[in-house]
């Protein structure tokens, strides 16, 4: 593909994604359920300054809003996820019949705006009564039940909606939330190591699953992939021997989420690792797990660097942060643009990737309304934003099959363990009153978006 040194290529498309619980707020309206998140809110001091789902960014209320100022900034896509408790409040059996309205009025919204939605089955919205009652991920039987609920929504929706990802980033719901610290994201059980390699094992079956039960349920022909992060990383610069050890370390250092997914096994290496705390499966499980997607969603923010290390027996080196590495308002938000360059170019030359999105990137920055005008000159963002979009832009050209590129977030929202006290999003929402103020990146993102061009 010939382009110039600024445009994307048509077809390439632009959007921003959100999450059900970070922005809804009242999940408990119209009958819905329960879910860890919203359980772990009520432990004091999990979550910073004990801040609670039930405003969200009042998006429940305010959707037309949300929806023209979408349109506004030019959005082609719009990434959501459903909330699982709004359908099923207890995850399985009893279904509430107005769980989906608000969803319906959604979608039809965003298609009278010409806004494709991309429907999320699964954000970490783990009902409290699977958690309960199974051990939730910690239990097959929960992967099951996400199908069954992916199976039921995709008959009620795909008339309308075509694209759809089975889960957001397993290893933040069972790695980071079923460990022996006890520690990290909802519902941060204390659990063995064999528990946690279990629950991610269970939500890699449930990915394989969703894939099934979607297109089973679907009225047309539907595209279907997952929105994963996972380990990522980025040579520390980019001669062969360092670029084939940091290829080498992302197969490695993902054994158990992406590579799982494309390989179909275990690496012997994992299993040398896991030892006893192998989890339990079968081949029927794997060719599962293993099941065709139609793309494969990314959500990158940063990258560690490797070095080459002939001394290593890995072959490789992970390289610690230095102190004065720039980096955003989070303690992770290390300022790697060029990892959207490499995850993409490994899952291609690895797997054969055909079609890759990136289903999130983006930074909290510390953005202060202007004591005059109320503007947010968030210029942290648009340097952030133009240098990671320059990494796509050249993957493209090197020919990585990259097809989109999802913005997170729309809006400013709850930061799961950081409460609202992170901001990622291209508009600001004042947290009293609720008010929406398109910040400076949404007028860049909107200026890339109308040229197909990066500034
Ligand atoms: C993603 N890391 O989580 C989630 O999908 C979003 O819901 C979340 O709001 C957003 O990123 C920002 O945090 C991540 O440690 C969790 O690198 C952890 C990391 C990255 C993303």
């Amino acid at each position: 593909m010939k382009m110039n040194d600024r445009k994307f290529p048509p077809g390439f498309l632009f959007g921003a994604a959100t999450a059900s619980l970070q922005i809804e707020g009242n999940p408990r309206a119209a009958g819905a359920g329960e879910t860890v998140w919203e359980r772990a809110c009520r432990r004091p001091g999990f979550i910073l300054n004990d801040d609670r789902l039930d405003k969200g960014a009042d998006h429940l209320a305010r959707w037309k809003e949300d929806v023209a100022l979408m349109k506004e900034i030019g959005l082609q896509a719009y990434r959501f996820s459903i909330n699982w408790t709004r359908i099923f409040p207890d995850g399985r059996g009893r279904v509430n019949p107005r769980g989906l309205d608000f969803y319906q009025a959604l979608i039809d919204e965003l298609l009278a705006n010409g806004i494709e939605p991309w429907v999320t089955f699964f954000h970490w919205e783990t009902p409290q009564a699977l958690e309960e009652q199974l051990g939730g991920w910690r239990s097959k039987e929960t992967a099951y039940a996400l199908a069954d609920y992916a199976g039921y929504v995709c008959a009620k929706i795909s008339d309308r909606v075509t694209h759809y990802f089975t889960l957001n980033e397993i290893g933040c719901f069972t790695h980071d939330a079923y460990n022996p610290a006890g520690e990290g994201m909802a519902p941060a059980a204390k659990c063995s190591r064999k528990e946690m390699l279990q629950a991610t094992h269970n939500a890699c079956l449930a990915h394989g699953l969703a894939l099934q039960a979607a297109r089973a349920g679907a009225v047309q022909p539907i595209r279907i992939g997952i929105a994963q992060n996972g380990s990522f990383v980025a040579p520390i610069y980019g001669t062969p021997e360092h670029l084939d050890a940091a290829c080498k370390a992302f197969r490695h250092l993902n054994a158990n989420t992406l590579t799982l997914l494309f390989e179909g096994r275990y690496l012997e290496e994992f299993r040398a690792e896991a030892g006893a705390d192998m989890p339990e499966h079968d081949e029927r499980e794997l060719a599962i797990i293993a099941g065709e997607t139609d793309f494969l969603g990314l959500n990158i923010y940063t990258a560690q660097y490797v070095a080459a290390d002939a001394a290593a027996p890995s072959g490789y080196r992970l390289l610690p942060w230095t102190e004065s590495f720039p980096k955003l308002d989070m303690p992770w938000n290390f300022f790697v643009p060029e990892a959207l360059y490499y995850e993409p170019l490994f899952c291609h030359r690895l797997w054969k990737v055909k079609s890759i999105y990136i289903s999130e990137n983006g930074c909290a920055a510390l953005d202060r309304p202007q004591k005059d005008s109320g503007q947010i000159d968030d210029i942290d963002r648009v340097h952030f934003l133009r240098s990671y979009l320059g990494a796509v832009r050249q993957a493209i050209a090197d020919g990585v099959p990259l097809d989109g590129y999802f913005c997170w977030t729309l809006m400013d929202n709850f930061e799961w363990k950081f409460g609202y006290a992170k901001r990622f999003g291209l508009i600001y929402v004042n947290g009293t009153t609720m008010e929406r103020t398109p910040k400076l990146s949404a007028q860049y993102y909107r200026t890339v978006i109308r040229d197909h061009s990066l500034y």
